[in-house]
């Protein structure tokens, strides 16, 4: 059975953007420590790409309602910059994270509050998991958009205080693993 659509992927960005009801994303500027260094001000579309857009679904916003999310990583120019989501803790200490892998590949990364940080691989329909209490972010390691679905509880909470910006892993010593 193919699973993919009209257009050959399995997940459609336009389509996306016409139905999700809570849609964001984040500019190369916000997340600059990890992509090249300090940028200048008033940057204009293009020398300040987006990075990645996140598209959110909710049941609620009850503790055992649930939030699911599918963000699209672009991929970066420069492939020893590689593109990554911000990163960050949930409020919740017990709150986890599933997370899958649609299209694209690269690596989920998660980072203990002792600054312990393990890497691992994401690929299209496969799955990993985020244990409570790791603050986690994605890496685009590939030459197209990583595309992953996210589920954790609605009212998990995400904190992006304390959370590094700077790369967590060598991304020479990631490509290798
Ligand atoms: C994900 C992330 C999403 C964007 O849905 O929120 O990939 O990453 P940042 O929130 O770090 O910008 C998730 O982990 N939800 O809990
Ligand atoms: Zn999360």
């Amino acid at each position: 059975m193919d699973i993919r659509g009209p257009s050959g992927h399995l997940v459609d960005i336009d389509q996306l953007r016409t139905t999700a009801p809570s849609q964001s994303l984040r500019r190369l500027s916000e997340l600059s420590a990890g992509h090249g260094g300090s940028h200048p001000g008033n940057l204009d579309g293009a020398d300040d790409p987006v990075v990645y857009e996140v598209f959110e679904w909710t049941t609620g916003s009850t503790p055992t309602d649930l939030l699911c999310a599918v963000t699209v990583l672009y991929s970066s120019p420069d492939p020893e910059q590689p593109f990554h989501t911000r990163g960050h803790f949930h409020r919740d200490p017990d709150g986890g994270e599933l997370v899958v892998g649609l299209e694209g590949t690269g690596r989920l990364e998660l980072l203990s509050r002792q600054g312990e940080v393990r890497p691992v691989a994401i690929d299209p329909l496969t799955w990993a998991q985020v244990p409570p209490g790791w603050a986690h972010r994605v890496t685009n390691l590939g030459p197209v958009p990583l595309v992953f679905l996210s589920s954790c509880s609605a009212v998990v909470g995400h904190d992006y205080e304390g959370v590094p910006k700077e790369p967590w892993v060598d991304d020479l010593l990631g490509r290798e693993t």
